[in-house]
């Protein structure tokens, strides 16, 4: 037996076993625990991707796969997105013609009799799997549609009725996609649109730290999914917002304005028990198409000073939408600006880490992740040392 003048609990000081103050056998007992909950939380990172339906988040969950070598290389997996890619193309255009109807504008095309033509790619059936027989039938069809400037006119309007952003990615690759020996590309993976029915989860590891990406689906009715996906563990939250989403409605209820509708999401999980202890990081995401939406706007302001013939295709300004704004409505970092701003008056006291993204461009994306994997990295320590 060793008959050590320092004490059994901390081999330090010199009490006897009998007089080491209780104290400190309760501190030895919860350094401990620290010390195995500290390994634990150090060892993986759970990263919840919220946001409305639309916003980006099954996206930035495909990007961290690219990014992390996971290549479409399955012959399944191809096969899959190539029917997911038809469906896309197929339901998109008959949107299109459907909303071109409903919102009266007239076909250009004058030559061909391309209302009966519509009608046709209109009837055609998206309930089954569209082979390739079946979807080259409408590929000539579609082409012609789409190019019809009658249909461009109700795409510039597409604020009005419900078109997926990933569509004129499509439309603009038909001829490639429409070939025999089609294989999709990580490019047409990224803009294909499957909505989330499922939770989708992906670990990537980082400097021995394992970060865990969850993608819980953003349509109302999925909401309820989310809180459940939380058990107080450890975790940050990647809200993704759509910023192109200021004059756009709710699929669910077309009174509901979709930032309204975002910002409200946000202030409740931001408020929400189940999330106190998470960091939240913030993807005003879509930056390429915002920037897209105001140059189109200022040269259609320009060009109405000769004309009012656009008029109508005139997007509506974020000031005409949200009064509050007073900077320049077609300048796109006042306009990030202003929508960072909103969520800001929301965040309470938390901190918030804010990215402007464009979730399609994989060097974007590799560079945002770059700054968020440290900013949680740097949160997760500091919420471990705020446990001591
Ligand atoms: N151009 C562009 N399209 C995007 C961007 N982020 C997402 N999308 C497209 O928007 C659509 C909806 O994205 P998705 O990730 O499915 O949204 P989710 O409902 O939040 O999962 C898809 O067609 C994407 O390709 C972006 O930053 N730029
Ligand atoms: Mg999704």
């Amino acid at each position: 037996m060793v008959n050590s003048k320092y004490c059994h609990h901390c081999y330090r000081c010199i009490h006897s076993d009998d007089d080491h103050p209780n104290e400190m056998k309760e501190n030895r007992r919860i350094e401990k625990w620290l010390k195995q909950e500290k390994h634990r939380l150090k060892r993986e990172i759970r990263i919840l991707l919220l946001g409305t339906g639309e916003s980006g988040k099954s996206t930035v969950l495909k990007q961290m796969k690219i990014i992390h070598g996971e290549n479409l290389d399955q012959g399944q997996q191809l096969e899959e997105l190539r029917h997911v890619i038809y469906f896309n193309i197929i339901k998109g255009i008959k949107v299109l013609i459907d909303a071109r109807a409903k919102l009266a504008i007239p076909w250009s095309n004058k030559t061909t009799d391309i209302q009966s033509k519509a009608d046709l790619v209109f009837r055609a059936e998206t309930n089954n799997l569209i082979t390739f027989e079946y979807f080259s039938r409408y590929t000539a069809l579609i082409d012609l549609i789409w190019n019809d400037a009658g249909i461009q006119a109700t795409f510039h309007k597409r604020n009005q009725y419900q078109l997926s952003d990933g569509l004129p990615y499509l439309f603009g690759n038909l001829k490639r996609i429409s070939s025999l020996t089609y294989k999709p590309t990580n490019q047409d993976l990224l803009h294909a649109r499957v909505p989330t029915r499922t939770v989708l989860e992906y670990s990537v590891q980082y400097k021995g730290v394992s970060f865990h990406f969850i993608d819980v689906g953003g349509q109302r009715k999925q909401r309820k999914k989310w809180l459940q996906c939380f058990d107080n563990m450890l975790t940050s939250i990647l809200f993704i917002v759509s910023s192109i989403e200021y004059d756009q409605y709710l699929v669910e209820d077309s009174t509901i304005n979709r930032l309204d509708e975002t910002l409200a999401v946000f202030e409740l999980i931001i408020h929400s028990d189940y999330f106190h202890h998470a960091s939240i990081i913030l993807f005003l995401n879509k930056t390429d198409l915002l920037a897209e939406k105001l140059k189109q706007t200022k040269r259609i302001q320009r060009s109405m000073s000769k004309t009012m013939d656009n008029y109508d295709y005139r997007p509506q300004l974020i000031n005409e939408l949200f009064p509050e704004y007073d900077g320049d409505a077609t300048n796109l970092q006042q306009v990030q600006q202003f929508l960072l701003t909103l969520f800001q008056q929301r965040r309470s006291y938390r901190p918030l880490y804010p990215h402007f993204t464009t979730a399609v461009d994989t060097e974007n994306i590799k560079r945002v992740f770059n700054d968020v994997r440290e900013t949680v990295l740097h949160e997760n320590i500091k919420s471990i040392i705020n446990l001591q």
